[in-house]
């Protein structure tokens, strides 16, 4: 678990972390030199009867913010440190909307140098604390007048703490690893280590893990939980992790560490946007502001849905980040702007992995599922990647199978998409084969590989309703064609008669009948017209095709081949002058037919001649 201060500055944070945990984590030189927190500070807590608790110790200074920022994400509880002598003032303001716009609801306040004022002070500032807290993520958190210096009030705060401690949910445990680099530096023999807060699953030693936004990929050398190495890692845990494969010129904080192939850096995401009451301007698609994620912070441009957000609304909107960040569904971050920069909002991601021109997303409800079906809807035929689905909706493992599986929804090769998709495909199918059809009356249908190009969706998807609609019986598959199952070529009245005139012609023309083009030029029509009608004929037996461009007769293949049968002795090898013997063809006919045969599998061609193959042909 991971406890975060907050309040302004010098009112007694870090005394207060020391005197809760006996570390002085103001280490810089600068800090000492100057008296303040700059950088974040860390420390263990202990507490009775609960897991080491992780502090982190945030600046109160307003020109360090964006650290605050970074230290209070991933916190489980707030110590929000008002000193009493002082009261609510405007960095106490700000940071109590950074912890609500993160969402950490958990926390105590603590008011601090109880001993520079009298009793009845403390009674007075606690009243304007409760106005402060009113509306906030901490109203209803404890107050507990403290003092760092003579130690009034530390164990009542620690009672406080352990309280607060106990009512916070713990995280999944079995969720992917990510965690936000808050620090990198190196160590003499250990090399590159990162640091920060565990903020999903769990990660070991030796585990190979992503490194973003570079990319690189890193293998997990040593691990250590409060100073102690461990074997494992954990949400909630504050992790130190030694990096083997990478020098610390590309970690730094912003940084941030994942398990698994679903994590990618986005540069388009969608979020429900959320002004301050107190945010003083308002923000629009011109709008550069600064968006802090994680323990990132990159440049951004909020364009919310129907115009500029005012103070005070909350609005889905796109937002396009200038640097590629890691997020997921869910995440929440802090939008900052202006000059002198101040806090002006925040929001949650709702989806993190946008199409480049998507619009906002106004999610209509918190369910995974119906947040799904939108994105479904959105994507149509496209669907969406599945290995996309755990950033997009914040959902893994058998969850997410179950909401695939779910009748509205299929999954074809490595995509998803909504059953509407599928009525989209097959209507697309159903349409494309009907205007083949029409417009080829003669062939049998379809070649597949011609169909599955007609539809602008992915192959797998479109082989996918190819098989259901043959499965179903919609569509009939044959050889390489399908075609709609209520089709059937037939021949016009006049084709008919052409088919007649032709048939003629090659029965004329016995054992050595004329080409498609000869016919053609005889009987003044076009090849085209007649190699279809051909076609047809061959598909029903009537005619056989020796050559892509001549047909015969089918008694006159019988009767060739049975010739053939009649000279050629099992076992014994022909040239063609043999073979011509036993067919009496010319050459312009032998060669193209006892290639014929050798296609057909009447005999068989080596070096030496042909032989007959099999019991094909007859004896
Ligand atoms: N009398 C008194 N002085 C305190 C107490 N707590 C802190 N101080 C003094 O207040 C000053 C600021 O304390 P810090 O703990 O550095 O304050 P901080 O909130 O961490 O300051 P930043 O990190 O810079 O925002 C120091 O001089 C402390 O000695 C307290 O309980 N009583
Ligand atoms: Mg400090």
């Amino acid at each position: 678990m991971i406890l975060g201060t907050a309040g302004h500055i010098d009112h007694g944070k870090t005394s207060l972390v020391r005197a809760l945990t006996g570390v002085d984590t103001d280490r810089l030189p600068e800090e000492k030199r100057r008296g303040i927190t700059i950088d974040l500070g860390f420390a263990p807590l202990r507490l009775d009867g609960i897991e080491t608790i992780g502090v982190i110790d945030v600046p109160g200074h307003e020109a360090f913010v964006r650290t605050m920022v970074a230290g209070a994400t991933g916190v489980d509880l707030a110590l929000l440190v008002i000193a009493a002598d002082e009261g609510v003032m405007p960095q106490t303001r700000e940071h109590l909307a950074i912890l609500r716009l993160l969402g950490v609801r958990a926390g105590v306040v603590a008011l601090t140098k109880a001993d520079l004022v009298e009793d009845e002070w403390v009674a007075l500032v606690r009243e304007d604390v409760r106005d402060a807290l009113a509306g906030s993520s901490l109203a209803d958190a404890e107050v507990i007048a403290v003092s760092a210096v003579n130690g009034f009030g530390i164990e009542e705060l620690r009672a406080a703490l352990l309280r607060a401690a106990r009512g916070v949910p713990a995280r999944r445990a079995d969720d992917l690893f990510r965690m936000p680099v808050d620090r990198a530096f190196t160590i003499r023999g250990t090399g590159t280590v990162a640091t920060g807060t565990v903020w999903s699953g769990s990660l070991a030693r030796d585990e190979v893990i992503r490194l973003y936004p570079s990319g690189d990929v890193v293998r997990v050398r040593a691990l250590q939980a409060h100073g102690h190495a461990v074997e494992r890692v954990s949400a909630g845990e504050r992790a130190a992790i030694a990096l083997a494969g990478v020098e610390l010129a590309r970690v730094s904080r912003g940084a941030v560490l994942v398990s698994g192939d679903s994590w990618r850096p986005s540069t388009v995401i969608r979020a429900d946007v959320a002004l301050l009451d107190d945010a003083g301007r308002a923000v629009g698609p011109r709008s550069r502001l600064r968006l802090h994620l994680g323990t990132s912070e990159v440049g951004a441009r909020v364009v919310p849905l129907a115009g500029a957000l005012a103070p005070g609304e909350s609005r889905a909107a796109r937002i396009v980040v200038e640097e590629p960040i890691v997020t997921r569904t869910g995440d929440r971050f802090v939008l900052r702007g202006g000059s002198p920069l101040g806090t002006l909002g925040g929001g949650v991601v709702t989806d993190p992995l946008a199409p480049r021109r998507a619009r906002a997303l106004a999610l209509e409800s918190d369910d995974p599922s119906a947040s799904l079906d939108q994105l479904l809807n959105e994507a149509g035929v496209a669907g969406i990647e599945f290995a996309e689905l755990p950033m997009r909706l914040g959902v893994i493992g058998p969850a997410l199978d179950a909401m695939i599986h779910a009748p509205n929804r299929w999954r074809a090769g490595g995509r998803v998409y909504a059953s509407s998709a599928r009525d989209s495909i097959t209507r697309q199918l159903h349409d494309a084969l009907g205007a083949h059809h029409l417009a080829n009356p003669l062939a049998s249908g379809a070649p597949r590989q011609w169909l599955r190009t007609r539809v602008r969706a992915p192959e797998a998807a479109v082989e996918s309703v190819i098989d259901s609609m043959v499965r179903d019986g919609t569509i009939v598959a044959d050889q390489g064609d399908v075609r709609l199952a209520t089709f059937a070529a037939r021949l016009s009245d006049r084709q008919q008669t052409l088919a007649d005139e032709l048939m003629r012609r090659i029965e004329e023309g016995g054992v050595e009948p004329p080409s498609l083009d000869e016919l053609a030029a005889a009987i003044a029509r076009p090849p085209a017209e007649l190699q279809a009608i051909c076609r047809m004929m061959a598909r029903e037996g009537s005619l056989v095709a020796v050559e892509p461009n001549r047909h015969y007769r089918p008694e006159r293949v019988t009767e060739l081949t049975r010739r053939l049968g009649a000279g050629m002795v099992p076992g014994a090898d022909y040239g063609p002058a043999d073979l011509r013997e036993f067919l009496g063809l010319t050459r312009k006919f032998l060669i193209p037919f006892l290639e014929f045969c050798d296609r057909e599998g009447y005999t068989t061609r080596n070096e030496l001649g042909r032989r007959r193959r099999g019991t094909k042909l007859a004896p």
